[in-house]
C-alpha cells in the first residue's frame, strides 16, 4: 500500500493562473497533493518536458441528438466521448433537445438513457427548449435545473427550432427565475429564408450558397436582439459560436454597457473560410455549419478577441454528419440545394490541438489563456468549478498531459470519431495530448483510447458563476 494511486512526476503544471514545476498526487480519483518530489505511488507517469494541464472541457458538442430532417448524427455518446478523450478532453456537455410538441423533462431523461454506460469521460447536459409551453417553463424547467441541467439553449433560426420574440422573452424570464444560464444561437430565421429563396432562384444553390444565405449581418442583428431582450429581462446571456467581427462588436458593446453578456468561438471561425464551401461536386458540404465560416478578416477578428479575453470559452460545436451517407451530408436533395445539407461539422478531437498550435505555439495566446479557454472557464460558466477545470487539491483528477513538441499532421485516419472526414485534413500541428486521465485513470494515450467505455458519469451541475447569487 502506497500513499497515492498515481503520481505524475516532473511535469510543468499549468492552470489558468499559474505555471509551476511539481508532482501531482492522485488518490481515489482526486488530486490530493501538489508538491516537489512526492513519495511513492502504485503508478507513476514521468512528465519530464511535458505540460500537465486540466483535461479539456468541451461545453458545446452534439451527440446522438435527434433531428427532424432524416439526418443522423455520426457520433453517439460512445464514439463522441472516445474522440473527445483522444483529443485531450475529460468532460463534454452535449445538448438534450426538446422537440416541438414533446416534454422538456422527458427529452432530458431520454438523453440520459442515450448516454448511460457509454461514456469514456464525464458528461453534463444542456437543455434546448424549442417549445416553451407553460408546462415546459413552469413545471419541467425547475425540475431539470434541480437535476443538474443548469443551462438552456434557444435558437433564433431553423424551422423546427426558432423561437419568436415573445417566446425568447418568456424563456429568459423562466431561466432568470430558475437561475439557469441562457445560451443563444443568434441568426435571423426569416432573413435566412428570404436569402435562400433568392439564391435558389438565381441558380446558386450549391454548398457555397449556405454561406451566402446567412451573411454576418444576419448573425449580428439576431445577437443584438438577443442582447436587448436579456437587458430587458435582466438576465445573463451566453452567445454561442460567434463567427466574426460584427458580432464581436455587439458583444463588446454590451460588455461596455455593463451588461452580463458572454460568448464563445470555435475552431472553424479561426481556420476555415466560406471559400471552403465552394466546391461544385458537393465536397463543400463538408464545411456547412451555422453560422458559416466567414473570411480572413473575420478570422483575425476572432483571434484578436480571443487574445484580449472577449470570449469566455473556446468550444468545438462538434456536430458530425457522415459525408458519404444518405443520412449525412449527401442526404436526399442536398445536391439540389444547400438547404437540405445537414448543418454541422466534426471537431471535438481536433479543437484543442488546433488551439494549441495556432494559439499558443504561434504566440497569439499564452498557456494560461489556453487552459482558461479550454477548461477552466467552461467549468466556471457551467457550474462545475473547482471540481472540474483546474488542477487543485480536491479537484477531480481530470488531467491532460501534453507534449508541446509533438508534430502531427491531422488526418481522418488518425481520428477516433465516427465521421468519415475531418474539415482540417492535412493541417500541420505542433503540440498534442499524449496521456489523458479521467478521474485518476488513463483513458487515452497517444491519440488512442485506453480501456473501454462506461466509466464516464453524469455531472450534475450547480449554478453558473455568471448568475448573480
Ligand atoms: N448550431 C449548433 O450549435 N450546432 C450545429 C448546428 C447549429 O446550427
Ligand atoms: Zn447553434
Ligand atoms: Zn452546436
Amino acid at each position: 500500500m502506497t500513499g497515492f494511486d498515481l503520481i505524475i512526476r516532473n511535469g510543468t503544471v499549468v492552470t489558468a493562473s499559474d505555471t509551476m514545476l511539481c508532482d501531482v498526487g492522485v488518490r481515489n480519483g482526486k488530486v490530493v497533493a501538489l508538491a516537489d518530489k512526492l513519495g511513492a505511488a502504485d503508478r507513476e507517469i514521468d512528465a519530464t518536458g511535458l505540460l500537465v494541464m486540466p483535461g479539456g472541457i468541451d461545453s458545446h458538442v452534439h451527440l446522438a441528438q435527434p433531428t427532424s430532417d432524416g439526418s443522423v448524427m455520426a457520433d453517439d455518446f460512445e464514439s463522441g466521448t472516445r474522440s473527445a478523450a483522444c483529443g485531450g478532453n475529460t468532460t463534454v456537455i452535449p445538448f438534450s433537445l426538446q422537440e416541438r410538441g414533446k416534454s422538456l423533462l422527458k427529452s432530458v431523461e431520454e438523453h440520459h438513457q442515450r448516454a448511460k454506460g457509454k461514456c469514456y469521460i464525464d458528461y453534463a447536459l444542456h437543455a434546448i427548449i424549442t417549445d416553451p409551453t407553460p408546462q415546459a417553463l413552469e413545471k419541467d424547467l425547475p425540475q431539470v435545473v434541480q437535476d443538474g441541467v443548469t443551462s438552456v439553449k434557444i435558437f433564433m433560426t431553423y424551422q423546427d427550432m426558432a423561437l419568436n420574440d415573445a417566446e425568447i422573452f418568456k424563456v429568459m424570464e423562466a431561466t432568470r427565475r430558475e437561475g439557469a444560464l441562457t445560451m443563444v444561437h443568434a441568426e435571423n430565421f426569416d432573413a435566412i429564408q428570404q436569402m435562400t429563396e433568392r439564391l435558389e432562384q438565381a441558380g446558386q444553390a450549391g454548398p457555397r450558397g449556405h454561406a451566402e444565405s446567412r451573411p454576418i449581418v444576419v448573425e449580428r442583428e439576431a445577437t443584438h436582439r438577443a442582447i436587448s431582450f436579456a437587458e430587458l429581462v435582466d438576465v445573463p446571456l451566453f452567445v454561442v459560436h460567434v463567427s466574426g467581427g460584427d458580432v464581436i462588436e455587439q458583444i463588446e458593446w454590451a460588455k461596455r454597457r455593463g451588461l452580463p453578456i458572454y460568448a464563445e468561438t470555435c475552431p472553424q471561425y479561426l481556420t476555415l473560410t466560406a471559400d471552403d464551401l465552394d466546391n461544385a461536386n458537393m465536397e463543400g458540404s463538408k464545411y456547412v455549419c451555422s453560422p458559416p465560416p466567414r473570411d480572413k478578416a473575420n478570422q483575425k477578428a476572432c483571434w484578436d478577441a480571443l487574445a484580449r479575453d472577449v470570449f469566455s470559452t473556446f468550444t468545438s460545436d462538434h456536430c458530425p454528419f457522415i459525408y458519404e451517407s444518405d443520412t449525412g451530408k449527401k442526404k436526399a436533395g442536398s445536391d439540389t440545394s444547400f438547404k437540405y445539407v445537414p448543418n454541422g461539422i466534426p471537431g471535438v478531437e481536433t479543437r484543442l490541438p488546433i488551439l494549441f498550435r495556432k494559439g499558443v505555439s504561434e504566440g497569439r495566446i499564452n498557456l494560461n489563456q489556453f487552459v482558461a479557454l479550454s477548461a477552466t472557464n467552461h467549468a466556471k460558466v457551467y457550474g462545475m468549478y473547482p471540481r472540474k477545470g483546474t488542477i487543485a487539491i480536491g479537484s477531480d483528477a481530470d488531467i491532460a498531459i501534453w507534449d508541446p513538441n509533438k508534430c502531427v499532421t491531422l488526418s481522418q485516419s488518425m481520428l477516433n470519431h465516427n465521421c468519415d472526414y475531418t474539415p482540417y485534413e492535412g493541417m500541420e500541428l505542433k503540440g498534442y495530448p499524449v496521456t489523458v486521465i479521467s478521474n485518476g485513470e488513463v483513458v487515452a494515450e497517444n491519440g488512442r483510447p485506453v480501456g473501454s467505455a462506461g466509466k464516464g458519469k453524469f455531472i450534475s451541475r450547480g449554478k453558473s458563476s455568471l448568475i448573480p447569487t
